[in-house]
């Protein structure tokens, strides 16, 4: 890949791809980590079936522009990650979507069943995975960025602390 030099300005940290704005509801989840964490990050509609050509443009624009980290959540035969990976040297997390009678799983296998030599990093179903797709950006982005690193041990605790919150508040209970 030629490497422009940020031909429209500096890109987001994270890029976020779906198949459809049916899809919005789930993936603000990832979009809601990201925030969380002051990650920049984008969002985009396009399909791989439906607007393969602008998906492939949009993949080349977002790296040109620097962006590091691409998630894509599609449903039904979800092929978006797989096709975002194809074209991308950056790693790719997929978010296998419930959008169709097969309650998601057919997203799964189509998500991540990649021939070899193409990773896609495949997440859980629906909202869990969508959320854990943005955890796992955070952590590929935190590998270089002691501060954001730092933010996740937080998170971690934080994690901890609200399942100890919810012992006691159980045993209160009796
Ligand atoms: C997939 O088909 C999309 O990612 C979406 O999950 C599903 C249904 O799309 P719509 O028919 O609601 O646009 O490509």
């Amino acid at each position: 890949m030629v490497r422009k030099k940020h031909p429209e300005g500096r890109g987001p940290l994270v890029a976020i791809l779906m198949g459809s704005a049916s899809d919005a509801e789930a993936m603000a989840e990832a979009t809601k980590v990201l925030q969380e964490f002051g990650v920049s990050h984008e969002v985009v509609v396009t399909s791989a079936h439906r607007s393969p050509s602008r998906t492939e443009k949009l993949v080349a624009d977002f790296q040109n522009r620097g962006t590091l980290v691409f998630i894509a959540g599609a449903g039904g035969a979800a092929h978006l990650a797989g096709v975002v990976a194809s074209r991308s040297l950056v790693p790719v997390i997929g978010v296998p979507l419930d959008a169709s009678p097969l309650r998601g799983l057919d997203a799964l296998l189509s998500t991540a069943q990649m021939p070899g030599g193409v990773a896609v990093a495949t997440m859980g179903i629906g909202k869990s995975g969508a959320r854990n797709a943005g955890v796992l950006a955070v952590q590929i982005l935190a590998l270089r960025d002691v501060t954001l690193r730092d933010k996740l041990a937080a998170y971690k605790r934080s994690l901890e602390a609200s399942v100890e919150e919810a012992d006691r508040k159980l045993k209160q209970r009796g």
